[in-house]
């Protein structure tokens, strides 16, 4: 057991807060860490979440897997290695054998380091040789990365980092609960206000955050896109456009602003219930100060038009000139720990590692050359996260999971939940038996966060080392340990490292001059500085000075001392990632969410998260802490809305879509729209809120729409109230 302090990262959020662990005795001959404050990260100053404060009890064998497991007479039973990764290698080969290599489905996970997600990658790539690799991102932030590669032609979450927020004049939050979902990270926008800024945030509850705010716009779920267009048009009727900055830095605006110009202000209040007076201060207060940003999260970006709405937001960031210049900008608040990193080393379904496209030529020549295979070999792009699911019992027949409970989270989740048991077999490696772990044929207990070392990349784009500061229990083995065992068991023995180091040596290369450029970033700079913003290349051969700046690596990214590249922090401040080195406006139109409210469902129906649970709950559904805090699921609704129904606080509610029927608690409170009702998704059972949302998805990121469909909400039948 190592006795000193060790300082990491939390295991859960994208924020990835500092942490010190330091090993201390359980009483039972083990050891347990205890988490206390590291100062010195500069992200969260020390600062941490209830969260993160409790991440160790789920180091406790009490809650987590302590061994493989086996389902034989319908049972999952305790198994040795060895035996539980013969079956699911036989499961895998069976499927192979008998349907081709696309039947075999892997599904990964944003929590994964980038070693756990480059390596998955190239498993179902290299190993499985199937194209059907998606994992939980696709949920995530898809649309935001969708937009920002059209716009800027690259996707890092912000493409500036955090400490810049207090410094510019105003912050537009479109549909980001910061407070409750990062909230070390509220500091930022306390000082944005004491430096003299403002903040407007755009939700349709008053959430936490927004009480926070100048300005709380609260539109009807699903209609942001109008929102931004319309902004967009008072912009330029206002004459608020910086012409010399399109002229210079943008393609595109006859078309967009065009497209704008058709939304005025009335029409847009219409649809969005943000009256104009509302629509022109936002306006002011944009665009007044000097700089200004758009930071945008799941709210408005898990839509059906998703990467529209993004690109719209960002048009109007192009417009008034506030991108790619200091202090101003357009960035998304990735979510996951790994949410960042974990969408550019190759578990999506249309990439290779170092954010390359799996269709380009030269890419797949790039990285079949690292992994030493023929590029031919490599299968083309795979199906999206839904669709993936959705095509389980049908075109996919087996499944390996690692790091996602889509029993849970997935849209439309009891249709998800029956095509998992449609399968012929499931495997799934996970830290605790989660609901989808339950349904699975074979169980893989791994290990986490502080028992094993990894990079993440945080919300800013900046990689950083997390350290393993304990031993794992006996009987637990690394992601990493499964992936080589399971390739071995399919015939390919080399190539599957389980030492992270040597993990990230390999991603290293397989990344270098890709868009997400890692190769000057290694092991002992992570360890000795606070984190490495990519694009960070490798020096050139050529010397000190010369920096090969990679496909996507925008200039000014320059060599410091010694010809160590010093990463990037802020992108885009002399060019744009795009061929042209210009943005690139996008022409979009509003349209309505996949799923409108009618005479039978005649409610919106939104979902998000609490501050003390995580996700799918799996992890923080076993902390007791988290439990007593936030026990279980609710239907937060208007008074208005309550008196309409005979509801009172606390009385079961049915919430009724054309997927299913959910039950929860009523919560009244005027913090939400009267004609929207809001369920956070952290639960399975009676109260999954996935049971009743719309797998309608964006046409470009394949995102699901899971901030709008339409309900019928009603009184539960013989269930009183308090
Ligand atoms: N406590 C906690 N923290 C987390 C997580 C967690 O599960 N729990 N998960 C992490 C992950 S992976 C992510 S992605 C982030 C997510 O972080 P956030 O995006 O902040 O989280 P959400 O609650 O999903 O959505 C944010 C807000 O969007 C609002 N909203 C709903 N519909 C709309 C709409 O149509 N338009 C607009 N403008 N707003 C809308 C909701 O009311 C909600 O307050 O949080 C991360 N941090
Ligand atoms: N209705 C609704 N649904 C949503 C959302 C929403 O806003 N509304 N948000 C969506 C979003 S943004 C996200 S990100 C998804 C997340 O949804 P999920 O993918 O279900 O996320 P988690 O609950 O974090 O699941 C991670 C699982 O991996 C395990 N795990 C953690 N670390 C590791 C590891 O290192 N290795 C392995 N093998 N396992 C590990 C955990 O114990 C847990 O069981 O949910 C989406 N679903
Ligand atoms: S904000 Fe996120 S990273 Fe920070 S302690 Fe909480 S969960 Fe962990
Ligand atoms: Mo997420």
């Amino acid at each position: 057991m190592q006795t000193s302090v060790t300082p990491t990262h939390c295991p859960y959020c994208a924020l990835q807060c500092g942490m010190n662990l330091t090993p201390v005795p359980d009483g039972d001959g083990g050891s347990v860490v205890e988490v206390t404050e590291r100062a010195d990260f500069p992200v969260n100053r020390g600062a941490l979440c209830g969260k993160g404060r409790t991440a160790p009890a789920l180091l406790s064998s009490r809650v987590r897997l302590t061994s493989p497991l086996i389902r034989r007479d319908g049972e999952l039973r305790p198994a040795g290695w060895d035996e539980a990764l013969d079956r699911i290698a036989e499961g895998l080969s069976r499927t192979r054998t008998e349907h081709g290599p696309d039947a075999c489905g892997v599904f990964g996970g944003g929590g994964l380091t980038n070693e756990k997600a480059y390596t998955l990658g190239k498993f179902a790539r290299v190993a499985l040789g199937t194209s059907q690799i998606d994992y939980n991102g696709r949920f995530c932030m898809s649309s935001a990365a969708a937009g920002g590669i059209k716009a800027f032609g690259l996707d890092r979450g912000l493409p500036f980092p955090l400490e810049d927020i207090p410094r510019t004049g105003c912050v537009v939050l479109v549909g980001s609960n910061l407070a409750e979902t990062m909230p070390p990270a509220l500091r930022y926008l306390t000082e944005l206000k004491e430096n003299g800024g403002t903040l407007i945030v755009i939700d349709p509850r008053r959430t936490r955050t927004a009480e926070q705010a100048d300005l709380h716009l609260a539109p009807r779920p699903g209609t942001d896109l109008a929102l931004a267009l319309g902004l967009l048009h008072l912009v330029v009727a206002e004459g608020r456009t910086d012409e010399a900055y399109i002229q210079e830095r943008t393609s595109g605006w006859e078309e967009a602003r065009a497209a704008a110009m058709a939304h005025w202000p009335e029409y847009v209040e219409r649809i969005t219930g943000v009256s104009v007076p509302q629509l022109r201060e936002t306006v002011r207060m944009f665009c007044e100060p000097e700089s200004a940003m758009v930071l945008t999260a799941r709210g408005p970006e898990q839509q059906s038009k998703g990467t529209d709405t993004v690109g719209a937001w960002i048009n109007l960031c192009l417009a008034t000139g506030r991108a790619g210049r200091p202090f101003s900008g357009y960035g998304c608040l990735t979510g996951q720990g790994n949410g960042q990193g974990g969408r550019e080393h190759g578990q999506k379904a249309d990439q290779l590692p170092g954010y390359r496209k799996l269709d380009d030529p030269a890419a797949r020549r790039h990285v079949a050359e690292v992994w030493g295979v023929d590029p031919d070999s490599l299968p083309g792009p795979g199906r999206s996260a839904y669709e993936l699911l959705d095509a389980m019992g049908t075109d996919i027949r087996s499944l390996l999971v690692m790091a996602s409970n889509p029993v849970v989270s997935a849209p439309r989740a009891a249709h998800v939940e029956e095509r998992l048991r449609s399968l012929d077999f499931l495997a799934v490696a996970d830290v605790v038996l989660s609901e989808t772990a339950a349904l699975a044929d074979v169980v893989l207990p791994v290990t986490q966060w502080a028992e094993e070392t990894g990079t993440t990349t945080n919300l800013e784009g900046r990689v950083l080392l997390r350290k393993q500061a304990i031993t794992p229990p006996e009987g637990i083995r690394s992601d990493l340990y499964v992936i080589r065992e399971l390739a071995a068991r399919l015939g390919v023995e080399k190539g599957f490292p389980t030492d992270p180091e040597e993990v990230f040596e390999e991603l290293r290369r397989a990344s270098a001059g890709g868009a997400a450029d890692y190769s000057g970033i290694t092991y002992r700079r992570l360890a000795e500085e606070n984190g490495v913003f990519w694009p960070c290349p490798a020096e050139e051969p050529g010397g000190p000075t010369g920096v090969a700046a990679g496909a996507g690596a925008p200039a000014g990214a320059g060599a410091g001392a010694g010809g160590v590249h010093p990463g990037t922090p802020r992108l885009f401040l002399d060019r744009f990632a795009t061929p042209d080195g210009r943005a690139r406006f996008v022409a979009v139109n509003h349209r309505p969410p996949a799923e409108e409210p009618d005479e039978e469902y005649p409610v919106l129906l939104t979902t998000g998260r609490v501050v003390s649970q995580y996700q799918s709950g799996a992890q923080t559904r076993r902390v007791d802490e988290l439990n007593a805090a936030a026990p279980g699921p609710f239907v937060e609704l208007h008074p208005r809305l309550a008196e309409r129904l005979g509801v009172v606080e606390g009385e079961p509610l049915a919430v009724v879509s054309r997927r299913g029927r959910a039950v929860a608690p009523a919560r009244i409170t005027t913090a939400i729209r009267a004609d929207t009702v809001f369920m956070p998704f952290h639960w399975p059972g009676e109260g999954r809120a996935n049971t009743l949302t719309n797998p309608a998805l964006d046409p470009v990121s394949r995102m699901p729409e899971f901030k709008a469909c339409a309900v019928r909400v009603e009184r539960v039948a013989g269930r009183g109230g308090r």
